[in-house]
């Protein structure tokens, strides 16, 4: 579909040139191309268009008889199942995603060129997919893992990629290791073992050999690795990146993806739990989350360093182990990402979308990053075994809204019918198009950043790459008291399921110790190891002590409970007048409530109605929800109070820090004590503070009163 006139146009396909009747013809065939997606009212036919009438037996040699060969439908049908899966992604291979837009705040002309950050009007199509990294694409959704986050951007200059992660850093530092770290942490080879996780030998033995993985690790043992939604993740460029103004200047930028929900994580042994009673439990968030038009939101920011100031920092923008810290250079907003629709088809969306660093418009540009330049290649190549060759770019979910017309031809899967007598450049035939476009302003060809390279080619790290440690230690002592703990904790947890002992030690002694020795005794006291003195190497130590915008805890939401599930529990005899107040305030606040019952059938309210649950308790456990809500009713109370599940769950609630609302009874009942997020009563002021007790996400403070809660 040509756009531009060519000068003598043979072929031309454009509309007006095309006679009433080969339109005519045009329309029919674009309809029924319209009717291959869309089957309501359409008859079952084969792949060659032939109705059929008989989808239940196979054509036999009579009734009892052995089926015969002939039967082309039945062929048909089975070959098609046959090779109905395709190669899994190496890395990032579960995951969900989700359509939405890009708008940008304003005109950004004086950072970058790329049209879609020129106009607050202009609306960018964007496809998101988030995954974990480590498990299989079946695998559970809370596995301790990071991760992925890519951003397909469709903007009219063409497609960026920005595929990034939910952590501002990486473990190598060199793309030639990646081969062997994601050998490493993926299930060992000789049991397929364990799935999702990084908690087992090979993947500790590659981290405690390779300092520099030390920053990465570190973060993938804070609560970054189990977030409680996907919605309430940040996401990272990682690398740094250039962006190029229509002069020609590059800033070095940082992508950042800041969430309106705030940063917030599950506990451990609710993300454990959850692997097993919901492993879909992201999928199924993200996706209920849009259905029920609470879209999530996040702003796209960058940290601007000017090309002047590259070398002004005590590490190496270069470095894919580090970040900036905020303090240092604050993140400006550029726009704003909404999430709106979910995909029709799994496969043909998420499942086929290819993402690639490489994949840039004008404006934007890479720097010399190791692990980017890397990436740079890695991506399209797997997408070739993948996607099965060269034209994946042509399945609609990585198609670009911009047209792409070039002399590519052929190759496996290819679905444009390319007309024309010349597929070369230069030609006279076809008038010479489709012709290249000089740089420019605006509507320019694309031209790489003009860097002066002056060197030897060698195989080399940068001496300023070489300090491993001073981030991991600005990391950790800059987390409040509780994420504090929950890294010893998973330290130990993880390193606790590693057999051999040498490897266990070699973490403690020559990567924790040079993080922070009270997180190393803290950990070797877990694992019964004698606490290092001292570190094993002169770590330099960042210019400053903490950074206030890495702890989570400092990053709260700014919609409220938007989205947020509550669970109200009910049995027969339950006041539906406090049930109705509460749903309604609940609504109010764009929270989503559910009612809960002993079985999936509707209760008897006190007034004799019939209310109707949403799920039963064992259906739908405490950790799927953020809050808990028990409404009055003495008789609900009371059977409540005598259900082992009720009890269980509200219990469990308890444990897991979440704000809930109980009558006093069962206060009493299950022991325990009223907190700033355990409330009894349904008035509006109860109310109000169970709203501020879930937008906290966790009573924190109950946390050493939790510990003797059974699990
Ligand atoms: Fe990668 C997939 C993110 C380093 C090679 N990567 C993949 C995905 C994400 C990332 C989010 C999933 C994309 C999707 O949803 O389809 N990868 C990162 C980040 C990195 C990184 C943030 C470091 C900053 N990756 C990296 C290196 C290499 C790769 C160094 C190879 C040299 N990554 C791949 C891959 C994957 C991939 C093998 C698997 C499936 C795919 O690309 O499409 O090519």
């Amino acid at each position: 579909m040509p756009s531009k006139k060519t000068d003598a146009p043979k072929h031309s396909e454009a509309a007006g040139n095309q006679s009433p009747d080969k339109a005519n013809t045009n329309a029919k065939l674009q309809s029924l191309e319209a009717d291959r997606s869309d089957a309501t009212g359409q008859a079952l036919r084969t792949n060659q268009g032939v109705r059929i009438s008989d989808n239940q037996n196979t054509l036999k040699a009579g009734p009892r008889g052995p089926s015969l060969l002939e039967d082309f439908i039945m062929r048909e049908k089975i070959t098609h199942f046959d090779h109905e899966r395709i190669p899994e992604r190496i890395v990032h291979a579960r995951g969900t995603g989700a359509h939405g837009y890009f708008q940008s705040y304003g005109c950004h002309a004086e950072l970058t060129k790329a049209g879609f950050l020129q106009d607050p009007e202009k609306i960018t199509p964007v496809f998101v997919r988030f995954s974990t990294v480590q498990g299989p694409r079946g695998s559970g959704d809370t596995v301790r893992d990071v991760r992925g986050f890519a951003v397909k951007f469709y903007t009219d200059e063409g497609n960026f990629d920005l595929v990034g992660n939910n952590m501002p850093v990486f473990f190598i530092q060199d793309a030639i290791k990646f081969p062997d770290f994601v050998h490493a942490v993926k299930p060992e080879p000789h049991n397929e073992m364990p799935t999702g996780g990084s908690a087992h030998d090979t993947f500790w033995d590659f981290v405690s050999l390779v300092p520099e993985s030390a920053h990465m690790v570190i973060w993938a043992m804070s609560d970054r690795a189990i977030p409680r939604s996907l919605r309430m993740m940040e996401g990272f460029g990682v690398h740094t990146f250039r962006l190029v103004n229509a002069e020609g200047v590059a800033s070095f930028v940082k992508f950042h993806w800041k969430p309106s929900e705030g940063v917030h994580s599950v506990l451990w042994d609710e993300a454990q739990k959850l692997a097993g009673k919901d492993t879909d439990y992201h999928r199924r968030d993200l996706r209920e989350a849009i259905e029920t038009g609470h879209y999530p939101e996040w702003e796209l920011g960058v940290q601007i360093v000017p090309e002047a100031d590259e070398h002004k920092f005590d590490f190496d923008l270069l470095d894919p182990t580090k970040l900036i810290p905020e303090e240092l250079v604050p993140v400006t907003p550029l726009g704003k990402m909404v999430l709106n629709r979910n995909p029709d088809n799994f496969f043909a969306e998420v499942e086929q979308v290819a993402f690639c660093p490489g994949h840039i418009v004008p404006g934007i540009d890479f720097t010399n990053d190791p692990l980017l330049q890397g990436r740079l290649f890695s991506y399209t190549d797997t997408q070739l075994s993948r996607l099965g060759g060269p034209n994946f770019h042509q399945i609609p979910i990585n198609r670009p809204v911009a047209p792409f017309h070039n002399n590519q031809r052929d190759a496996i899967h290819q679905h444009i019918v390319h007309k024309g007598q010349a597929s070369y450049e230069p030609n006279s035939i076809d008038g010479g198009w489709p012709k290249e476009t000089p740089p420019g302003a605006r509507d320019g060809g694309f031209e790489s950043y003009q860097e002066r390279i002056d060197a030897h080619k060698i195989r080399q790290r940068s001496d300023s790459f070489s300090d491993h440690f001073s981030q991991a230690r600005l990391f950790f002592q800059s987390m409040s008291p509780t994420e504090q703990q929950h890294i010893i904790k998973a330290y130990s947890f993880e390193l606790g399921k590693v057999e051999r002992e040498a490897i266990r030690a070699r973490q403690v002694n020559e990567i924790l110790a040079n993080i922070d020795l009270k997180l190393a005794a803290a950990v070797a006291e877990n694992l019964g190891l004698p606490a290092p003195k001292a570190g094993t190497v002169q770590v330099k130590g960042s210019k400053q002590a903490t950074s206030p915008t890495l702890s989570q805890m400092n990053l709260p939401g700014k919609v409220g409970i938007k989205g947020r599930k509550i669970a109200i529990l009910v049995a027969n005899g339950v006041d539906a007048g406090s049930v109705d107040k509460l749903v309604k305030a609940l609504e109010a606040q764009s929270a989503r409530p559910m009612l809960l019952g002993p079985t999936s059938a509707p209760v008897k309210a006190a007034d004799g109605k019939q209310l109707p649950v949403d799920a039963s308790m064992e259906g739908m456990p405490s950790v799927m929800f953020d809050g808990i809500i028990v409404p009055a009713g003495k008789a609900s109370g009371d059977a409540l109070a005598g259900s082992g599940v009720a009890k269980h769950f509200l219990l469990e609630g308890y444990k897991h820090l979440k704000a809930m609302v109980l009558t006093k009874e069962l206060l009493a009942t299950l022991g325990l004590k009223e907190d700033k997020g355990l409330l009894t009563g349904d008035d509006q002021k109860t109310v109000d503070a169970f709203v501020k007790a879930v937008e906290g996400h966790r009573v924190w403070e109950r946390e050493a009163a939790a510990e003797a809660v059974p699990a």
